[in-house]
């Protein structure tokens, strides 16, 4: 049932012309009177206060990072402080009228923007939850610190509370609200609604529409506010998350009952500079971010320009764009002018701005220009706010100086393990959520699942081997782990390029289309980046995700959201988050150089990732199933040339029924005691081939054993292997330096020094491009390779003739050249 938009010629060559309207620049005009209607007092003051509070925050920082010491109080602050210090009003105006449901999600310079998020949401939480989510906070500890000695209201407590649990976090503090695994860049807090801040300039920009997708997909409340600077629209995550964001799908295809575009805002926290560099009439030519929304879609992203150096005209903003976002219309896009008056760190000199410049804006500071209008209006007296100014600024003071002490604020101990307890969940989770998953028609009537129900699951058929046609094989191996985890899970969604009626690049969802609505399985615009960064935010937000990169290759276009959003999260909120996350990625071949490589080694790499690489249909289905039943980020490898492999090792065949293989636990295909070859990913076909060659003709029988899992690994069974047999074969197909199995050889060498005959050996492509489909003979390993490094560098074998070098000298010549 493919999507029905007849494209149709005459209409594609139609004259006309595409018209913009008009982008509205700093249009807020209300005066106080008008405003008056929508603020209280006590809301003027609020806004006041909570600016207030952050400039101190702020301060403090500073003058410990510059002087060492505040009022008497000495610290050395060894982390960053990226200061916002003028961007108060932007802070306090974007989070206003945000409820606990709305998200922020921000940068590397977001205290200001928690701080205001935390503030808000206490303001809107009733006693009862607000001592709830306190007491859930690291069990209770952050509470216990600021509870003493304090008998105000309890949002004052919350107020205490959250300043301290920040100021703890970038102290990296067992009392920081996350445990000061996040830190300053990416401190969050998520009952107050505030998720996580990234130091990858523009990290949010692919992650938060992911986010913005898990509340259109699940019904949530609430919107997604995406902050950003004006630096980071020259980042292509920033881009590919908007296209993102911006599909037409959402509005034209989806069930309009899930209630439209995605409901995101584009926060630019626009203070005219990078680091060092004017985005403005340097190094970029929009002249106003808002521009932007122009070329996205016909709406123009419902952008404009607003003075956020005032929080009135923002929050009126905020307002009307939570709207537009209520209604389906979104994504929105909102220039906020603000200026930093800090450095970009206290370290930074402002070289690269005048004096003069930072003074036109310190005489607009926000802070004093409102506490201006506040008098002059009548809403409160000099003294009053004099005294409201120095009570907040004493509370900000006594959580720094709690925080700053070592007896009541301790960090993790010396020796401790707590980071490498928090890299990996290893949780089991059924379910995201209790309500009916969605599907358009019964399972039992898709025609892929019958067909396959008609497959044959074992090695062999009366007797004979199985026809390819006739076999039940790899792809639909990973076809019915899928199926099965979405009829139990309903926040279980899959999307990529080309998924949909393409049935996935490689046709492993072929069939899906008849069963999902759109909103569980779906295309993605070619944006690897926002298809790795939308599969994370998802996850944070709740809920399971399976999202597919077409070709190992393109990995490097979502290297941030691999390397950084996906393995990372879940240790640096010390484990308060999940990544429910499958990343399906496919091992191509004929293709060339950059279709057909085997990057498993670069996630390998990459701590927090869970890396696999099944190669036979029992494998794939229970690595499978157990990757979509955990609660970690697996990178699931997946090989084009063997897709449509039956079963060739369990006799018993492919199970109908459920079963988990343990992600860490490598297999054993053929048994023996002469020889062990391990593998990792397709080359454990032409291991079993040398290995048949090795019995036939030498008499020595080989042990196969397929890793399956990079990481986690399990070496017991290698271990035990090698000690029988004091020799050892590694193969893969991903260029040999810097393979998953260089790092496996290094480990055995350690494990079993003393049981070897001699060094471990391993086999793996040339370390060059991949050529041709014609010439990959002379690219990936096959079994001559293999009997040849063994003949040459482990055990001689009779009368044999390489057919290839593979000896010590042909080794290091390889490497001189770094070839
Ligand atoms: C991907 C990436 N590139 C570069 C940096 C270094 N860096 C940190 S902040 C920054 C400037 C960011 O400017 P903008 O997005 O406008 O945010 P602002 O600092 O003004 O708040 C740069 C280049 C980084 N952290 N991440
Ligand atoms: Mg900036």
């Amino acid at each position: 049932m493919p999507k029905s938009i007849i494209i149709d010629p005459e209409q594609s060559f139609a004259k006309g012309a595409i018209h913009f309207s008009d982008i509205p620049v700093n249009a807020y005009s209300k005066s106080i009177e008008e405003e008056k209607a929508n603020f209280s007092p006590r809301d003027f003051l609020d806004i006041w206060r909570d600016m207030c509070a952050i400039r101190e925050f702020e301060t403090i920082l500073n003058e410990i990072k510059t002087k060492g010491a505040y009022k008497g109080i000495t610290y050395n602050h060894a982390g960053p402080a990226h200061l916002s210090m003028g961007q108060e009003a932007a802070a306090v105006g974007m989070a206003f009228t945000l409820t606990p449901d709305d998200h922020i999600y921000g940068s590397h310079r977001s205290h200001g923007e928690i701080l205001a998020k935390a503030f808000s949401a206490i303001r809107q939480l009733s006693d009862a939850r607000l001592v709830e989510i306190m007491e859930a906070a690291r069990g209770g500890l952050i509470l216990r610190a600021v509870e003493k000695g304090y008998s105000g209201s309890v949002q004052g407590l919350a107020v205490r509370f959250f300043v301290y649990g920040a100021y703890s976090e970038l102290f990296a503090r067992e009392t920081g609200i996350n445990r000061g695994l996040g830190g300053s860049m990416h401190a969050f807090f998520t009952p107050f609604g505030i998720y996580p801040n990234n130091a990858i300039v523009g990290g949010s920009g692919s992650i938060a529409p992911g986010a913005a997708l898990f509340k259109r997909v699940n019904r949530k409340p609430g919107i997604v506010v995406c902050n950003i600077g004006d630096a980071s629209f020259g980042c292509g995550p920033v881009w590919e998350g908007i296209t993102f964001s911006a599909m037409d799908q959402y509005r034209k295809l989806w069930d309009p009952e899930l209630g439209g575009g995605l409901p995101i805002l584009f926060n630019c926290m626009d203070n005219f500079y990078g680091m060092g560099g004017q985005p403005f009439g340097e190094t970029m030519g929009v002249q106003f971010i808002a521009r932007i929304g122009a070329g996205v879609n016909p709406e123009q992203m419902h952008a404009e320009r607003v003075n956020g150096y005032d929080p009135l005209p923002l929050i009126d903003a905020m307002r009307r764009k939570k709207q537009i976002l209520a209604e389906g219309r979104g994504p929105a896009l909102l220039d906020t002018i603000t200026y930093r008056i800090s450095g970009h760190s206290p370290s930074d000199a402002s070289s690269y701005r005048s004096k003069e410049e930072i003074e036109l804006w310190q005489r607009a500071d926000s802070i004093p220009a409102f506490h201006n209008k506040l008098v002059a209006n009548g809403f409160a007296g000099e003294d009053a706010l004099a005294s409201a100014r120095a009570e907040v600024e004493d509370a900000v003071f006594a959580m720094f100086r709690l925080a700053a002490d070592l007896e009541i604020s301790p960090r993790v101990p010396a020796g401790s393990e707590l980071v490498g307890a928090v890299m990996f969940s290893n949780q089991h989770v059924e379910r995201f959520d209790d309500r009916q998953p969605e599907f358009l028609r019964p399972l039992a009537e898709n025609s892929r699942v019958q067909q396959i129900r008609a497959k044959i699951r074992t090695p062999t058929f009366e007797g004979k081997p199985v026809p390819k046609m006739k076999a039940f094989n790899i792809r639909d191996a990973i076809f019915e782990a899928l199926v099965y985890r979405f009829a139990i899970d309903p926040t279980m969604i899959a999307f990529g390029e080309e998924n949909r009626d393409w049935g996935g690049a490689f046709a492993v969802y072929r069939g899906l289309t008849e069963a999902l609505p759109y909103h569980r399985l779906f295309n993605s615009p070619i944006s690897e980046a926002a298809i790795a960064g939308a599969a994370v935010g998802y996850a944070l937000e709740g809920g399971r995700v399976v999202a597919e990169l077409m070709y190992a290759d393109f990995m490097g276009r979502a290297g941030d959201e691999i390397f950084n959003q996906l393995s990372k999260w879940q240790a640096m909120s010390a484990g308060q988050l999940k990544m429910p996350v499958v990343l399906r990625i496919s091992v191509g071949a004929k293709y060339g150089a950059q279709h057909s490589q085997d990057f498993a080694a670069l996630v390998h790499h990459i701590p927090g990732l869970k890396v696999v690489y099944p190669v036979t249909p029992y494998d794939a289905k229970g690595m499978m199933n157990a990757a979509l039943a955990g609660t970690d980020p697996v990178v699931f490898f997946e090989s084009q040339k063997i897709y449509d492999y039956g079963e060739m090792f369990v006799e018993a065949g492919v199970p109908e029924g459920y079963y988990e293989i343990d992600l860490g636990e490598p297999s054993i295909k053929r048994r023996g005691k002469d020889l062990t070859i391990l593998t990792f990913g397709p080359a454990l076909y032409a291991a079993i081939a040398a290995a048949g060659v090795l019995e036939e003709r030498y008499g020595l029988s080989g042990e196969v054993i397929d890793l399956r899992s990079a990481n986690p690994l399990n070496y017991d069974l290698l271990v035990e292997s090698v000690r029988k047999t004091g020799k050892v074969l590694l193969v893969c197909e991903a260029v040999e330096r810097g393979s998953v199995m260089q790092t496996v050889a290094a480990t055995l060498t350690q494990l079993c020094f003393d049981d070897l005959d001699a060094p471990p050996v391993v086999i793996g492509s040339r370390n060059w491009i991949t050529p041709a489909a014609e010439l990959e003979h002379l690219f990936f390993p096959h079994p001559g390779w293999l009997l040849d490094a063994i003949h040459e560098r482990i055990l001689p074998l009779k009368d044999y003739q390489p057919g290839t070098n593979q000896t010590l000298g042909e080794l290091s010549r390889r490497a001189r050249l770094g070839i």
